[in-house]
This record gives C-alpha cells, sequence and structure tokens, in this order.
C-alpha cells in the first residue's frame, strides 16, 4: 500500500529545534509526532542509563519494530539526532536543523547538560555531523539543511515544509 502522505524526518543535534519544529508541524498539518525519545521512554527500546551522558541507550532493533506500523501508514514526523538507522524505503524527507553555536550553548546550558555533553553536542554541531550523516544515508535530493536560530526562521521552516507536503501529495495522488 502506497503512503497517502508523507513521512518526514528532522533531525539535528540536541538543542537545534526539532522538537519545538515538530510540534508545530504535527498541529498545523496534522501529521503524528513520533518523538523516539518518548518511544525509546514507553516502550522500553534500550539497554539502560548511561549516567555520563545522562541518556538512554537504546536499542535501535527494538526501536524500529516499536514504530514500523505508525511510520508504513505514513503522516509521521520522526523527531530524533540520528537518521541513518532509519530504511530508506520508510522515508520522504529528511529535514536537518542547523543552528550557530553561540546560541547552542546557551540552549543546552539552559538544559543543565553535563560538561562533557555539551561539549561533544557543539563539536557535533561545528562538524556537521549529522548533516553529513543524513548525506550518507539517503538520497541528496531529499535531504535539505534549514537554519534554526531564530524564531522568523523557524516560521519560515515550518511554512515551507507544510508547502513541500502539500505539494507531494498532489504528486503522489492517484
Ligand atoms: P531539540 O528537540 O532539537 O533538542 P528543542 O525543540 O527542544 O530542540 O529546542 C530547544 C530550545 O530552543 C527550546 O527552548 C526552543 C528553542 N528553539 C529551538 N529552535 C528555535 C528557533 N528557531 N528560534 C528560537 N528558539 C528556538
Amino acid at each position: 500500500m502506497p503512503r497517502q502522505s508523507p513521512n518526514i524526518i528532522i533531525t539535528g543535534t540536541p538543542g537545534v529545534g526539532k522538537t519545538t519544529h515538530c510540534e508545530i508541524l504535527a498541529e498545523k498539518i496534522g501529521a503524528r509526532h513520533l518523538s523516539v525519545n518518548q518511544v525509546v521512554k514507553d516502550k522500553e527500546c534500550h539497554e539502560g542509563w548511561d549516567d555520563e551522558y545522562q541518556s538512554w541507550i537504546v536499542d535501535e532493533d527494538k526501536l524500529l519494530d516499536a514504530i514500523e506500523d505508525d511510520v508504513k501508514e505514513g503522516g509521521c514526523i520522526i523527531d530524533w539526532h540520528a537518521c541513518d538507522l532509519f530504511p530508506k524505503s520508510w522515508i520522504d524527507l529528511v529535514v536537518v536543523l542547523r543552528v550557530d553555536s553561540t546560541t547552542l550553548y546557551d540552549r543546552l546550558k539552559a538544559r543543565n547538560y553535563p560538561e562533557i555533553k555539551l561539549q561533544e553536542n557543539l563539536d557535533t554541531e561545528i562538524m556537521e555531523v549529522l548533516l553529513q550523516e543524513a548525506r550518507d544515508a539517503f538520497d541528496e535530493e531529499i535531504v535539505i539543511e534549514l537554519q534554526s536560530t531564530t524564531s522568523e526562521e523557524m516560521d519560515t521552516n515550518v511554512d515551507r515544509i507544510e508547502a513541500w507536503v502539500t505539494q507531494w501529495k498532489k504528486d503522489n495522488a492517484e
């Protein structure tokens, strides 16, 4: 069964604005916000808690099993700081959010991240790790990079993704 609505991944370094974008988009276009963080916690798709990094150690096979039925229906917005674990056939668009490092520092500091995690995430953003991961894992045409430093940028991003979804639905209508 072909999907009636596209599946989108919103990815990027923690603090870049994934959850905020996904929540607004879910409301605006009626898509399902699939917060991987939440699924990992709720469905116990993990191998325990990493105390140093203050995060779950994700069991990727369990995670994929847990979301497969939802994703196959279409209309999901997947919110996660990694993207190369998702099968290519599931995904129609990969949005990589980016932010300037001073802003990211402030956002992560406000979250009381441990120093090691804060520094590692800043490096990840500066080195464009998630952008590279997305380009390596998916076809170039479906990967887009959007800035998420200001709220004006967020509004523009949301409008752009909404327009893309409308076009996708037209192109894929029977
Ligand atoms: P993530 O889900 O990527 O970890 P988030 O959506 O929780 O990030 O955002 C982290 C914080 O930054 C949150 O307080 C909202 C704010 N924020 C994110 N993107 C923004 C933007 N483009 N403009 C202004 N604030 C933004």
